[in-house]
């Protein structure tokens, strides 16, 4: 295919309209408002199955789900009708005053069949970042109820991602997200993230994938020994690292950390916003990692992201202290079990079910997925490496392939490759340097070639404008 550049349509007076309030009245998240304002936003209107509109009706391939969450894919009626007559019969009611509704209660029951061995209660929240808070405070009540009051530090690793919350700020490891709040609070300690690819830059030199992972492993215990094991309050960590650039962690790492937080009595909290509804091919990344998670957190892919939800599972021991608890369990959101998002949650879980969409990322459409984007892209002189795992994927952009060493930052090739792809037509995030999809779950073998066609184009486009091609 001939490689060339669009020019953009003229934006209709409906989108300049939208535009100009939009750089009027909205501040967007993660985002420099005065360059968003004078580029324009994209105004998205409707959406059905893996595909986007925006006002001036140009249809894009969502690549990333959403953020990472449209499981179900766009326009699912189902959930739809669920959420409408939820909306009907109970448009709202609490759970604070010795009530609850049917929706809520359905929810948190299917869920403790879905979890992981021993996660039977679960609190619900409206977000990511609400549902990693909760659980830094259970956490922190546990060692309370305990008798272990010291055990208040709470470590998670370089490059995570658990949410904006003044706490769950602290506790990324994402370094741009601390300065402007003068974060991260006392109390959060970083520890190596497992990312392999990145390692000789970093100074490991030729390292193996196992050895690395067992490394990271050790690193973080010698984080634990020079703070203390007995003031180590929990380990927080997302199985597999989503908006810190999908690093997913060599199969030695995890079962070395179970041992060594096994050993030092630390709990572990998995943050699975991103990993769980069948993201990674199980219903949750703990599964496909072989995780005992004490606490766990989602959200995202709980209702497919058709309602804000999100929830924390406890584990038996957590919940054995909390549940039983002499004095009441002072926490919880207006929205906490909202009926409407547990409707919509539950009507989700259903289809998932039903459609066998947690087993075709495993069995079938995950696997392909896999093969077709190392076959289409390993040899691409611009990418470094290929990695994936279930419906995830990233792409490292490198100058160096041998060498494993990227272009400088100020060159942001990610940027140039993102922008050329929205331009033709397909989402796909860049994270620094590395190419991230993560498409709807639905996604068939003829859209995933659709994909990929995109990507190989806008990275043949980037690969041109830097003069590798
Ligand atoms: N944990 C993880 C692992 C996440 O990915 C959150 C917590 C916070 O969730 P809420 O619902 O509070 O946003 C997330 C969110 C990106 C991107 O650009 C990723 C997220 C949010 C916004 C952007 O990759 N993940």
């Amino acid at each position: 295919m001939p490689i060339r550049k669009r020019t953009g349509t003229k934006p209709s007076s409906k989108t300049k309209r939208w535009r100009r309030l939009d750089a009027l009245h909205h501040v967007h998240p993660f985002s420099h408002t005065e360059t968003l304002n004078r580029e324009g936003v994209r105004v998205i209107t409707r959406a059905k199955g893996i595909y986007l509109w925006d006002s001036d009706g140009k249809r894009l391939i969502d690549g990333m789900a959403g953020l990472w969450c449209v499981q179900v894919g766009y326009g699912n009626k189902e959930l739809a009708k669920a959420g409408a007559e939820a909306l009907k019969t109970l448009p709202y009611y609490n759970h604070f005053f010795k009530t609850t509704n049917p929706w809520t209660v359905e929810l948190a029951a299917k869920l403790a069949k879905l979890l992981p061995q021993g996660h039977e209660r679960v609190l619900f929240a409206n977000s990511g970042s609400e549902a990693n808070d909760t659980a830094l405070k259970l956490i922190r009540y546990f060692w309370n109820l305990k008798g272990k009051p010291e055990k208040k530090i709470h470590l998670s690793r370089a490059l995570s991602y658990h949410g904006v919350t003044m706490a769950t700020a602290s506790l990324s490891g994402l370094t741009p997200m601390h300065p402007q709040w003068d974060l991260p609070f006392p109390g959060f300690a970083k520890v190596p993230a497992p990312y392999w690819y990145g390692a000789k830059e970093a100074g490991y030199g030729d390292i193996k994938e196992d050895e690395f992972g067992v490394l990271m492993a050790r690193e973080t215990e010698k984080a634990i020994l020079e703070i203390g094991p007995s003031r180590v309050a929990s380990f927080s960590a997302e199985p597999v690292q989503g908006a810190g650039g999908l690093i997913i962690p060599p199969r030695t790492y995890w079962p070395e950390m179970s041992r060594i937080l096994k050993r030092h009595d630390i709990l572990l909290h998995t943050d699975e916003v991103i990993t769980g509804f069948g993201r990674t091919g199980e219903w949750f990344g703990s599964n496909t990692f072989d995780l005992q998670p004490d606490i766990m957190a989602m959200a995202k892919g709980l209702s497919s992201g058709y309602q804000p939800i999100s929830a924390i599972s406890l584990g038996k021991r957590m919940a054995d202290a909390i549940v039983k608890a002499r004095d009441e369990l002072v926490h919880g959101y207006t929205y906490s079990g909202h009926p409407v998002a547990s409707a919509v949650a539950l009507k989700n879980i259903e289809v998932l079910e039903r459609e066998g969409l947690v087993k075709r990322v495993k069995r079938s459409i995950g696997p392909y997925f896999q093969k077709r984007i190392r076959e289409v892209f390993s040899d691409h002189p611009l990418i470094g490496e290929v990695r994936g795992v279930g419906l995830l994927a990233a792409m490292e952009l490198v100058e160096d392939k041998a060498q494993r060493s990227g272009f400088p930052r100020e060159k942001n090739v990610g940027i140039i490759c993102r922008d050329h792809c929205f331009e033709n037509g397909l989402v796909m995030r860049a994270i620094r340097d590395t190419m991230v999809l993560s498409p709807p779950l639905i996604i068939s073998e003829d859209e995933v070639e659709k994909v990929l066609t995109k990507a190989k184009l806008c990275i043949d486009l980037t690969a041109a404008d830097l003069g590798v091609l």
